[in-house]
């Protein structure tokens, strides 16, 4: 079973390159060729508008040279720019270019099971490009499964246009993707920062982190090997049923910790002191589903403490009451994510914590939308004001439905 990666826009490219090394370092990926193929290249297609970073990530590394596809110039941080290309310089072609190279990468898989797209939910190449290639391949794999793993932009101060491509890449990825694995930057930040002490954090210091929180949900497990002892690679897709109980509520949030282990309790108690469980009004988070990873169990002392810490999951993450199995555990006996003989812990929950930050993309897009800031710069680009209204309309919809789910049982 295999699954292909597409890397769009610079922090697509650049998290798939740390990801990628993480890949590479696992046996049972190349002994299943589920994320690389029998040649050891990556199963995976690098694309972006510009060709700097794209250059930066594949040089030296086993991407094929026909998965790396490139335009001629940046989509200036435009959702509309990046959804419908540059026709008048010529530089439309990157989405057909695009769906080709997948279109191959996926002929090369004996047995295809999805994709995962890699992607920023405001660059203009991540946002409207990644939104178009999800519509894209949606149709054009009706079978295999399409997973989203989109990064939320800092809070403040990166553009003025973030909010609208976060708005309207969120409507996509709604309804084309089966689930959306959500990572937002100021919360990696906090976390890399509270580590490196003074040490001055940079993009790869966060990639490194992120692509260790992906890898533990994503890469082989001992959990789901089968008798054969050979990896089939079903983790992606495993992950998605046991955390979407509800097929419209995909919205997925990690937590990781990789550490010299002290005991699986202790890393757990660290990971979780981390854990936000109350929003803005004081009201708690219910989860409705949850999967835990724990990597590192070499000495198959993780069976020992599995109900413990599942009892610990379910108090931090407060599961809805009508889930009767909110907690799935998971393991692998190394931690291919983190250092030599260390271990690691991610969680990956489906939780009403991510309505607070639909609501922020919702209000902070409305406020500018009525009062007409910068719609020019998308009607310009060939959006058009149904574009909006749809993606308000499909937000506040996921809002609604979480919040109604949370009742229901
Ligand atoms: N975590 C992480 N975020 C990144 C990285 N590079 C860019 N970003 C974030 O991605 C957003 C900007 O998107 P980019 O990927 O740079 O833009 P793009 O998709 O190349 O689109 P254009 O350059 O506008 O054509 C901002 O929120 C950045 O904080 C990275 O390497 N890691
Ligand atoms: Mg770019």
């Amino acid at each position: 079973m295999s699954t292909v990666f597409v890397q769009v826009g610079q922090c697509g490219n650049q998290i798939g390159h740390s990801l990628f090394k993480k890949v590479a370092k696992d046996d049972n990926v190349k002994q299943s060729h589920s994320f690389m193929a029998p040649d050891g290249t990556f199963r995976a297609v690098a694309i972006d508008s510009e060709p700097k970073v794209l250059h930066k990530v594949t040089h030296g590394q086993p991407y094929r040279k026909y998965s790396i596809i490139s335009g001629k110039r940046g989509r200036g941080t435009n959702w509309a720019m990046g959804y419908h290309g540059l026709k008048k310089s010529g530089d439309d072609k990157l989405l057909d270019s695009s769906i080709e190279a997948i279109r191959k990468e996926v002929e090369r898989c004996s047995s295809f099971s999805g994709l995962i797209l890699l992607h920023s939910l405001s660059g203009g190449t991540g946002s409207g490009l990644g939104s178009r290639l999800c519509e894209a391949l949606r149709d054009e794999y009706q079978l295999g499964h399409l997973m989203s793993c989109a990064f939320v932009p800092h809070a403040s101060g990166e553009s003025p246009l973030q909010h609208y491509n976060s708005l309207l890449t969120l409507s996509h990825l709604q309804r084309f993707c089966d689930c959306i694995v959500l990572t937002h930057n100021d919360d990696v930040l906090n976390l890399v920062e509270k580590k490196k002490g003074s040490e001055r954090v940079s993009f790869s210091h966060l990639n490194e982190h992120i692509a260790a929180s992906l890898g533990g949900i994503l890469l082989p497990t001992d959990s789901l090997m089968p008798k054969s002892g050979h990896s089939i690679g079903q983790e992606p897709w495993e992950m998605i049923r046991s955390v979407c109980p509800m097929p419209s509520l995909k919205f997925v949030q990690l937590k990781h910790l990789s550490r010299s282990k002290v005991s699986w309790e202790g890393l757990m108690s660290h990971m979780l002191l981390t854990l936000k469980k109350y929003n803005a009004k004081n009201k708690p988070f219910y989860s409705l589903a949850n999967l835990m990873v724990a990597r590192g169990d070499g000495t198959a002392s993780f069976q020992h403490s599995a109900k413990v810490l599942e009892e610990k999951i379910k108090t931090a993450y407060n599961p809805v009451p009508w889930n009767p199995y909110p907690v799935d555990i998971w393991t692998a006996s190394n931690n291919t994510v983190g250092q030599k003989n260390s271990a690691s812990v991610t969680i990956a929950t489906n939780s009403t914590s991510v309505v607070e930050y639909l609501d922020v993309v919702l209000q902070r897009s409305k406020v500018m939308y009525d009062a007409g800031a910068y719609l020019h710069w998308y009607w310009k680009y060939g959006a058009t004001k149904d574009d909006f209204e749809e993606a308000f309309s499909d937000v506040e919809a996921v809002v609604n439905s979480y919040n109604e789910a949370i009742k229901s049982g």
